[in-house]
């Protein structure tokens, strides 16, 4: 399979990873949107929310438990920061391996564009 985030799982591709576990891997975001911009990914390949099964329900906490903690850790904790994940087009999704966003830094505005 021809996935981007999943090359950068594996490491074929480049990419600035922060923290890796054997469920996910955290990098920043090549065009950042905020003065802190990451990406957590899972190591397994789930192409957008739609395809999330039962069994991936405890992966998807660890993703957010995850993005959390780095949060804290880089001191945005009290300040605050925006979680999101895209779904398809109309979401705004535009690679196909499930992400969820960190954006911290600045003063996030809803609704979102
Ligand atoms: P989206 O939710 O699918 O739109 O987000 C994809 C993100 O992946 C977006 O913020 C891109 O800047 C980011 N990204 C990246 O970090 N590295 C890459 O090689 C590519 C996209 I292509």
């Amino acid at each position: 399979m021809d996935c981007l985030f999943c090359a950068i799982n594996n490491k074929t591709i480049p990419a600035e990873i922060v923290y890796e576990d054997e469920l996910v891997t955290v990098f920043k975001d090549i065009q950042p949107q905020a003065p802190l911009h990451m990406l957590t990914i899972p190591k397994k390949h789930i192409s957008t929310i739609n395809d999330i099964g039962e069994e991936d329900k405890d992966l998807l906490g660890h993703m957010i438990y995850t993005a959390k903690t780095i949060a804290a850790q880089q001191g945005y904790a009290e300040d605050g920061y925006r979680l999101a994940m895209n779904c398809n087009e109309q979401g705004g999704q535009t690679v196909y391996h499930i992400h969820l966003h960190m954006l911290a830094g600045r003063q996030m505005t809803w609704p979102p564009g």
